[in-house]
């Protein structure tokens, strides 16, 4: 455990997979894409898409298959076409365990919080969480630099927040994710199994436990 949290002054949450589990949303939107196209999709597959931009993702998807980028971008319309059908359902139970406890913890210390998410798609979902109100600032993949894992949300958050990266703690459940936040300068604590997230500064299985971490923590 390397997390070192006495200059901290800012939580950068990642949003799929780390507030809600949209990961199973995406999963079966690319499922139905890729039946169509006669390809198979497994959950393992899935993984490897964590935090992944759409187009990486496609071509993750398509393992090689060779496509047009008239093509491509007709099949990621489709995809998230599928994709908002599964979000149009979520509520504010879809929230994952430990989300506003943590949230309100950091906001009674006086640390601001972001949500930094690769999504285009960020904005809906936290609308239909109505996780907005919770948080500082929203940054997702919209925003005109490129994605994860690159670390240039992260900076942009940053910089919104008024902070310096060095005072940032990101909040990550992909390797791509925490690939951004240490080429960014910032700490991460990973979430999920050591295997995919053990490169980050403290892994933790969920929020519930991160909340237990902070509760203990005192900063000095
Ligand atoms: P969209 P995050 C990422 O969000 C997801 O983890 C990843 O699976 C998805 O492909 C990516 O957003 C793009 O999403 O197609 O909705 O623009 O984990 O960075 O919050
Ligand atoms: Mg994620």
């Amino acid at each position: 455990m390397n997390l070192k949290l006495d200059r901290a002054r800012a939580f950068l949450f990642d949003l799929d997979g780390v507030l809600t589990d949209t990961s199973e949303l995406h999963f079966k939107a690319w499922r139905q894409l890729a039946e169509e196209l006669g390809l198979t999709f497994t959950r393992e597959d899935n993984e490897a898409l964590r935090g992944v931009s759409r187009r990486a993702s496609l071509d993750l998807l398509l393992k090689g298959k060779p496509c047009s980028e008239q093509q491509a971008a007709a099949w990621m319309d489709l995809k998230n076409d599928y994709y908002l059908e599964l979000v149009e359902q979520m509520t504010p139970q879809d929230l994952l365990p430990g989300t506003l406890d943590v949230l309100w913890m950091l906001r009674e210390r006086g640390i601001k919080t972001a949500i930094v998410s690769s999504s285009k798609n960020a904005r809906l979902v936290v609308e239909r969480l109505k996780l907005g109100r919770w948080v500082d600032e929203l940054i997702d993949g919209n925003a005109p630099v490129p994605s994860k894992p690159a670390p240039d949300l992260f900076i942009l958050a940053a910089q919104r927040l008024g902070v310096q990266a060095g005072e940032c703690v990101v909040v990550e459940d992909a390797e791509a994710g925490i690939e951004a936040a240490r080429a960014g300068g910032m700490q991460c604590v990973g979430l999920g199994p050591q295997q995919r997230v053990g490169q980050a500064d403290l892994v933790c299985q969920n929020l519930v436990e991160l909340r237990s971490f902070l509760q203990i923590y005192q900063p000095v």
